[in-house]
């Protein structure tokens, strides 16, 4: 009797150990993937035209912009540095550098929003020349403040000193310089009344949210059919326990805006599954149609990536995604190192998004101006081993970067070896084989050997190109090779007997 009770109790405890780990955290348990019902909404890699030009473009704006530009990360001459943890949330400025009643002042900046130097054709035009092929623009961020003049809130731009409907401006500036349109969204909302961090727990809370949530679906289908040249949402703000639980509103809300607008690109951070997973869900299944988790920073390697389409997005300074006035004492990347991370992108078959925060008035900060015609100078000559390029499966190099279009592989040189020999690593069981090689700036063409070095039981074969010594470059440079089918088989030196 004693063995039967106790292993009644040794279930029980399995019963609700189960329980408690699987509902809350399914930690180590994974949901049967027949068995989740807030899933991705299309479990096959898309294919459609809308997703290719998206894994075509390799290069992005991404602009923030809204009242966090008129402070510029400081207020009467006190810098927000150690009081708020990034330019656009200079709102939730804390500490002892906060400025008194900064919360009160910044939620009445919007009376004096009036960039008078903004012109968004300027910027299109800008963008065009730097080499970006999309953009994603800000339309509300964090605190709540649009840039349109949307019905279901006052706080927008249309009752400022601006009067102007922004985001109509921008897309259509950018759309006719033939530059996609993508709309940052952030769900997080300071200034919504009805908003709330935490999971709704009473019948108020709950009628609240709801009406929060009411008011979000209606912004977001108010974009839809106020700017359909739109390609797609970029969701931000999305990690408060609030909106991850509300899985059954967003599951059919993404549902609702893909219906409505064919072709609409939504990324992995707009909704969680049932289980509370955000990105992938709970069977590891990435939620959206590309992977939104690289901000700041890049996958060290591919594997990590598992084969989804993804984009990296990377601010200039360290961090600060709004205007910051003064980036003095900053680290703000060059155009080598911001080149180097676009060519590290798009090799591993991402899209790199450089951030641009525009100022109170309307303009970029100039080491935005000077960075934008820095890589437009390069992309201009280099940009054929960018834009609709993909992963090479060849080994990586020491050299650079890796890229292939049609029979062309593209290598980026960021490291020129001091021997001035390329040496390309094929591997043998590939069918194809470097045929020629250029140097994409002249188009002159580079003398290739295949260097066959006997008994190799390298899983590789390689292939040397020799640099010009006529050739010098102070930034990265492009080889291009020809590739084709395996040649006829050399005739080989009889190897000496093992
Ligand atoms: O909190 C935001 C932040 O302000 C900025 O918009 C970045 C851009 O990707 N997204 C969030 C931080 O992950």
């Amino acid at each position: 009797m004693k063995r039967y009770l106790n292993s009644v109790f040794l279930l029980f405890l399995a019963v609700l150990f189960g329980n408690v780990v699987y509902g809350q955290e399914d930690a180590g348990k994974t949901a049967d993937w027949k068995n989740l019902k807030y899933g991705p909404l299309h479990s096959e890699r898309r294919a459609d035209d809308a997703m290719e030009a998206f894994r075509d473009y390799g290069f992005g704006q991404f602009i923030h912009w809204g009242l966090y530009a008129i402070p510029g990360n400081e207020w009467e001459g006190v810098s927000a540095r150690k009081g708020a943890a990034a330019s656009e949330w200079i709102r939730a400025w804390s500490g002892p550098t906060k400025p008194v009643n900064w919360t009160q002042t910044y939620d009445n900046l919007y009376k004096q929003f009036n960039p008078v130097d903004f012109d968004a054709k300027r910027w299109a035009r800008q963008a065009k020349a730097m080499g970006a092929r999309y953009l994603i623009f800000t339309t509300k961020h964090h605190d709540g403040f649009a840039l349109w003049p949307t019905q279901y809130s006052d706080y927008n731009s249309s009752n400022t000193p601006f009067k102007r409907d922004i985001v109509k401006e921008v897309v259509d500036a950018y759309t006719a310089e033939g530059i996609d349109v993508y709309l940052y969204f952030s769900v997080l909302d300071w200034h919504h009344p009805d908003y709330q961090s935490k999971n709704p727990a009473t019948a108020d809370e709950e009628k609240k949210f709801a009406n929060f949530l009411n008011y979000t679906r209606n912004q977001l289908l108010e974009l839809l059919h106020s700017y359909p040249q739109l390609k797609g949402f970029w969701f931000d703000g999305t990690w408060d326990p609030s909106w991850v639980n509300a899985y059954d509103f967003t599951y059919k809300l993404e549902k609702e805006m893909r219906n409505l607008h064919p072709g609409l690109i939504i990324g992995s951070r707009f909704r969680s599954d049932e289980y509370g997973k955000r990105h992938f869900d709970s069977n590891g299944q990435l939620l959206g149609d590309y992977e939104q988790g690289w901000e700041r920073k890049l996958p060290a390697d591919y594997s990590i990536l598992k084969g989804n389409d993804w984009d990296a997005v990377m601010t200039i300074p360290p961090n600060g995604w709004g205007y910051m006035k003064d980036w003095t004492g900053l680290y703000t990347k060059t155009k080598d190192d911001l080149l180097a991370m676009l060519m590290r992108t798009v090799s591993m078959d991402g899209n790199f998004v450089l951030n641009f925060g525009p100022d109170g008035k309307g303009n970029m900060h100039p080491g935005e101006d000077k960075l934008a015609k820095e890589i437009g100078d390069w992309m201009h000559i280099n940009s054929e081993a960018v834009y609709a390029t993909h992963r090479v499966s060849w080994p990586t190099l020491p050299y650079g970067y890796l890229t292939r279009k049609g029979d062309y592989i593209y290598l980026t040189v960021f490291n020129r070896p001091i021997n001035e020999q390329i040496r390309l690593l094929v591997p043998k069981v590939a069918n194809e084989r470097p045929q020629a090689a250029y140097l994409l700036v002249d188009g002159r063409e580079l003398k290739l050997a295949h260097a066959d070095i006997g008994l190799d039981r390298d899983a590789n074969t390689y292939y040397d190109i020799q640099l010009p010594s006529d050739f010098q470059s102070n930034e990265p440079f492009v080889l291009k090779v020809k590739v084709g089918l395996v040649e006829a088989k050399e005739e080989k030196l009889m190897d000496a007997k093992k």
